[in-house]
């Protein structure tokens, strides 16, 4: 596997979806880990306690919901804002948007090579698909597409489109496949980096997913 960039300096650890547990020291000491062992780090305490991934940026949500081969769908999701960004791609404080941030490249910026790149640990090798809750810009016709790829593949991205001006939950298709069919990746244990680029300058991103759709 290539070459896996760390966080950086701009990485922004937040507290999840808290139940009760102070969010700030929990994203302090999350700070902290970052400081002294990078993006490893944060992978501490999820193999520390499986029981609470408070102040994580990655959740697993293994409630899950059935599927029809009787297994169950697991996903985890990283909120766009705390994966590495690079170019001009900002982070958009919105109360619309999960966590209270999205991100996007600023409307008129253009494209170049601006990205957002969301490293996920997985354990279980399977087939995955990738969720993300996505907006439009301002001019729906034109801030309405990313490039997509997982793990630097394939080269020029795979060209994903989407529709709606509000944030809203989708799975990432080949907008160039006449057939619709959702990207289905095979991915084995270990760590992936699934990374949306600009393509339309404006095009808003809130969080993703990888979801475990079969073996
Ligand atoms: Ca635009
Ligand atoms: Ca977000």
């Amino acid at each position: 596997m290539n070459e896996i960039s760390g966080p950086g300096a701009d990485t922004r650890p937040r507290a999840g979806r808290s139940a009760g547990e102070a969010p700030t020291a929990l994203a302090a000491a999350a700070v902290a880990r970052e400081a002294r062992w990078g993006r490893w780090g944060a992978l501490l305490p999820v193999l520390a306690c499986a029981c609470s991934l408070e102040g994580l940026s990655a959740e697993w949500d293994a409630s899950s919901a059935p599927t029809g081969g009787g297994g169950s769908l697991s996903r985890i999701r990283i909120e766009a804002e705390d994966c590495e960004l690079s170019g001009r791609f900002e982070r958009v404080d919105d109360p619309l948007a999960s966590g209270g941030t999205y991100v996007a490249v600023p409307e008129e910026a253009n494209c170049e090579s601006d990205r957002v790149d969301c490293s996920f640990e997985i354990g279980e090798a399977g087939t995955y698909q990738i969720r993300a809750r996505v907006a439009t810009g301002p001019d729906e016709s034109t801030d309405n597409s990313f490039l997509v790829r997982v793990d630097h593949e394939p080269e020029l991205g795979t060209r994903y489109d989407f529709n709606g001006t509000e944030f809203h939950e989708d799975y990432v298709h080949d907008s160039k496949d006449a057939t619709g069919l959702l990207l289905k990746f095979a991915l084995g244990p270990g760590m992936h980096i699934v990374s949306f680029g600009c393509r339309e300058d404006a095009a808003r991103l809130d969080w993703v997913e990888l979801v475990r759709i079969g073996p």
